[in-house]
């Protein structure tokens, strides 16, 4: 039988001289002088074989849950490679997250290990004990922690472990528009299949650098991103953080980026941003969230290259991508072609049909797409259609030469700087402050970021709130990501005849709020 363990196909495209440079660092974690580290694809070869046969000492149920959540580093990735090389399922947890969210996620998902920054040591194991995970370690982003201390005993060498295509390598949380979030479980075949189309489509070529700005605890970052690089065996520039004036100096050595809208505004703002500094680049790669036509004119003007946007969910992994040649064909505004395998249509809402260039929603199809939510049948089912299409819940139209426009969401999601908010959750968590009888939150435009969300309160009768006050305790609740960035309190909440809440109204209100 063939493995098709995803780290298996990986490791096959290794260089065959091992002592070349797969990594480099860029940046210190915070507090420390900068050593640039060099990681060769050998020090990947033998981190990775420790910690997976630290992994396989433990003896771990089959299919057991790893659930990470640790400042970006090189031994963080090695600790991803390992999990799929021991053939477990990575859980990856944004390090924003608060202990609520936390307390969900390994409730939900019942990891049988655990792995956290040292600091969240006390309330992450707590947590993680009263779930019944067994194993908890610890793993910074200077090289300590007791993950590593442990894998130091372990052998270099490791059979990556028998895979079938269809066995899951990774669960990946998104938040819901109802409800908490739905853990979607991704197989090795989803993640691989994806990888092979996109080192095709972009022209993945011999010689090509990545800078690597984007955090490894979403799909962008972790699967496109370094799937990318491995499987052309070419080297990473590794930026822990983002810090825009870091990454445009260091563009002169590199072939390739990627990056959030965000990303690109930022580095815009940058003088040194020039046609000089990209000189040597091949490709500028945009997603997760719309990226503006302003943002991809400016960047052409100014680089002279032009920015790929491609479109892809946590479910689906990516689903089309603007054209590699000619430049000339990316479209600004739209995100391009399904990718080779990949079916895209649109429909409408009593699930017919429309032709090109009509609105409606998006719906998807391919070996990419997921094999359902953690342990939610239901809620699995009632995102497809009965002939087994994804409902993304983005809306728009594809033209008659095939040509992606997403131009609205039929779900209630800001996506700010990349990262989701679903104001359903912000709402439940505003809902029970104290003095709160009810609450709304919408995305408005923000130059940085996209958009960003706002709330609308109202306090019970006889009861004063303070929009500050109420956003510093949230602050203390949620990810910082997702409190709203301005938090007004109003005497009611717009509502319809039928009672609804017009969020179109208050989007309308608050629009030019960061203009
Ligand atoms: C940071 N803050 C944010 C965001 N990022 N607020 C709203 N939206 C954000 N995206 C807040 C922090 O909580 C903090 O608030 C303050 O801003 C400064 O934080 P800092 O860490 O300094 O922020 P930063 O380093 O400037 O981060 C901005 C960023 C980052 C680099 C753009 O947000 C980022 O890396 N975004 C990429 C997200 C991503 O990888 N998405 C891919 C998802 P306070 O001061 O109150 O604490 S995968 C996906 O979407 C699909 C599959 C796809 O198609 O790719
Ligand atoms: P996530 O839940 O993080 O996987 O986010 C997936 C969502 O991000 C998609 O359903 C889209 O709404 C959005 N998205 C990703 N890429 C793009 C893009 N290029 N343009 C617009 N929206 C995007």
């Amino acid at each position: 039988m063939n493995n098709h363990n995803l780290f298996a196909a990986l490791r096959a495209a290794f260089p065959a001289d091992l002592e070349q440079v797969a990594i480099d660092t860029a940046d210190a974690p915070p507090g420390q002088i900068f050593t640039p580290l060099r990681y060769t694809w050998g020090d990947l070869e033998r981190g990775t074989a420790m910690l997976a046969n630290l992994i396989d000492s433990l003896a771990l149920p089959p299919d057991s849950r790893i659930a990470v959540q640790v400042d970006k580093s090189v031994e963080a990735l090695m600790l991803y490679l390992a999990v799929l090389r021991a053939g477990h399922v990575y859980l990856p947890l944004n390090t924003a997250y608060q202990a609520g969210e936390v307390e969900y996620f390994i409730g939900n998902a019942e990891p049988a290990m655990v792995v956290c920054a040292g600091r969240n040591f006390g309330w992450v194991s707590r947590i993680a004990f009263l779930a019944g995970t067994q194993q908890v370690f610890t793993l910074d982003d200077d090289r300590s922690g007791t993950l590593l201390d442990r894998a130091a005993f372990q052998g270099t060498t490791h059979e990556p472990a028998p895979r079938r295509a269809g066995d899951l390598a990774a669960i990946v949380y998104t938040s819901g528009t109802t409800g908490r979030s739905k853990g979607a479980m991704l197989t090795h075949g989803n993640l691989l299949s994806n990888a092979r189309a996109l080192h095709d489509f972009w022209a993945w070529q011999r010689g090509d650098v990545l800078v690597h700005a984007l955090p490894i605890f979403h799909v962008h970052g972790l699967f496109v991103a370094c799937h990318g690089a491995l499987l052309n065996a070419s080297r990473m520039i590794w930026f822990a953080r983002f810090d825009p004036r870091a990454v445009v100096q260091r563009l002169g050595e590199a072939t390739v980026f990627m990056g959030v809208p965000t990303m690109y505004v930022r580095m815009l703002a940058e003088a040194g941003l020039t046609r000089q500094a990209c000189g040597h680049m091949r490709l500028f790669i945009s997603g997760s969230a719309p990226l503006l036509i302003e943002t991809f004119r400016r960047w052409q003007e100014r680089t002279g290259h032009t920015i790929l946007e491609r479109y892809g969910m946590s479910e689906t992994v990516m689903l089309t991508s603007n054209p590699y040649r000619p430049e000339s064909a990316r479209r600004g505004g739209t995100v391009g072609t399904p990718l080779p395998g990949v079916g895209v249509r649109v429909h409408d809402e009593k699930g017919h049909a429309l032709q090109a260039g009509e609105i409606g929603g998006i719906e998807v199809k391919g070996p990419n797409v997921f094999k359902g939510y953690w342990r939610m049948p239901e809620k699995t089912a009632d995102e497809f259609t009965t002939d087994l299409w994804f409902k993304t819940g983005d809306v728009g139209r594809i033209e008659a030469d095939g040509f992606v426009t997403i131009v609205g969401r039929s779900k209630d999601l800001i996506i700010s700087g990349g990262y989701n908010v679903y104001p359903a959750e912000i709402e439940s968590c505003i809902n029970e402050l104290p003095g709160v009888a009810e609450s709304a939150v919408v995305g408005v435009p923000h130059p940085d970021l996209g958009e960003v969300g706002v709330a609308v309160v109202v306090a019970r009768p006889g009861t004063a709130l303070d929009g500050a006050q109420l956003a510093a305790a949230l602050k203390s609740r949620i990810a910082h990501f997702k409190v709203p960035k301005r938090v007004f309190v109003a005497a009611e909440l717009p509502r319809n005849a039928m009672g609804k809440v017009q969020k179109n109204l208050l989007r309308e209100q608050h629009k030019d709020l960061f203009a």
